[in-house]
């Protein structure tokens, strides 16, 4: 009994000794409880606890409780926040480069290839410098899903986005790639998509399944249209300082969790995005689903291709070096 006694206390006490060195590392996300981002983040925290033995806290702070992206970003820059997802549709702002995960038809149509791709250590090495340029080390991209439109009427050409107010993350490339399909891009933060939609402000935005279901679009709209043009990608990114200040144990535990989670992630938003279309359609059966055929998805996919020579003009060689990559990753990982 008595060595009972004393191995309780000494687990007692290897329990508490932890907190005399406790660590939290801030992580703040893009989306909302119960999202693709949320359910990484969670483990993420569950993770980095069991393997650090207790001795380091994440605090995951959800989309809204520390303000929109940018200004979530912002916060990763100085440091107060040590890791945060930063999407491409709104960082393309600061590293423009990473609006090539914002092109449609480049990525692969198999998702395994996609998410395979987007794990690829070449493809990481090289955004690793553009985003320790901003103080930013790069830790993953990975996918959210298909992007799906949701519409208030059938869209299964570029005509049919004539006077289409469309809306889309905040990065200037979203604009021309809507505009080549003849819609009228109109840039919104997350949380004003809904009330825009149902104020009519906006016909239409897009989003894997599982943000339409979560952030209630599907309430004010009529089509779910699965184009097959692009997927949701996002970055996992961290304090720049701070991961260079962490010891190398600490950062391979970090890296490793990052690891694990990649292929976790992409069975979850599979199973999130699967579930939830379901689930929308039997909350709103009068919902119609429209799945573009291959002729038709080539007729976006021709006018797409504005929109990949403007990214290039505008953000310069460096694009299309982003491009590049991208595509090299791609053929590898086939
Ligand atoms: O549409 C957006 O702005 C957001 N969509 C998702 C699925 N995640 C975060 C992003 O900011």
């Amino acid at each position: 009994m008595g060595r009972c006694l004393m191995a309780l206390a000494l687990a007692l006490l290897a329990c508490e000794a932890p907190k005399q060195d406790h660590e939290v590392w801030r992580f703040s996300i893009e989306e909302t409880r119960g999202s693709v981002q949320d359910a990484y983040a969670q483990r993420f925290a569950e993770l980095v606890a069991e393997r650090s033995g207790g001795e380091v806290e994440v605090k995951v702070y959800p989309y809204g409780t520390l303000g929109t992206s940018d200004q979530t970003t912002e916060l990763l820059h100085n440091g107060t926040l040590q890791l945060a997802m930063a999407s491409p549709g709104h960082l393309g702002k600061l590293i423009p480069e990473v609006q090539v995960f914002l092109l449609h038809f480049v990525l692969d149509d198999d998702p395994e290839v996609a998410s395979r791709t987007l794990a690829d250590p070449g493809l990481r090495a090289h955004f690793a410098p553009l985003y320790a340029a901003k103080n930013f080390q790069l830790l993953d991209f990975y996918s959210e899903g298909e992007m799906v439109w949701t519409t208030r009427k059938p869209i299964r050409k570029p005509a049919d986005f004539a006077g289409v107010k469309i809306r889309v993350m905040t990065s200037p490339l979203l604009m021309a790639a809507y505009d080549a399909y003849g819609a009228n891009p109109t840039p919104l933060p997350y949380a004003e998509v809904y009330s825009a939609l149902q104020l009519n402000m906006i016909d239409g935005q897009v989003n894997p399944i599982f943000a339409i279901e979560e952030m209630s679009f599907y309430e004010v709209t009529d089509f779910l249209v699965f184009p097959g043009h692009s997927r949701f990608v996002t970055s996992l990114a961290a304090n720049e300082d701070f991961y260079a200040g962490l010891t190398p144990a600490r950062r391979a535990l970090l890296d490793e969790v990052v690891r694990a989670l990649h292929d976790e992630v992409f069975a979850l938003q599979t199973r999130y995005n699967r579930e939830r279309l379901d689930s929308m359609l039997e909350a709103r059966p009068s919902l119609t689903v429209l799945r573009l055929e291959d002729e038709e998805r080539e007729v976006f996919a021709t006018a797409a291709e504005a929109a990949h020579a403007l990214f290039v003009e505008r953000v310069g060689p460096s694009a299309d070096a982003a491009l590049k990559a991208l595509q090299a990753a791609t053929e590898r990982n086939r």
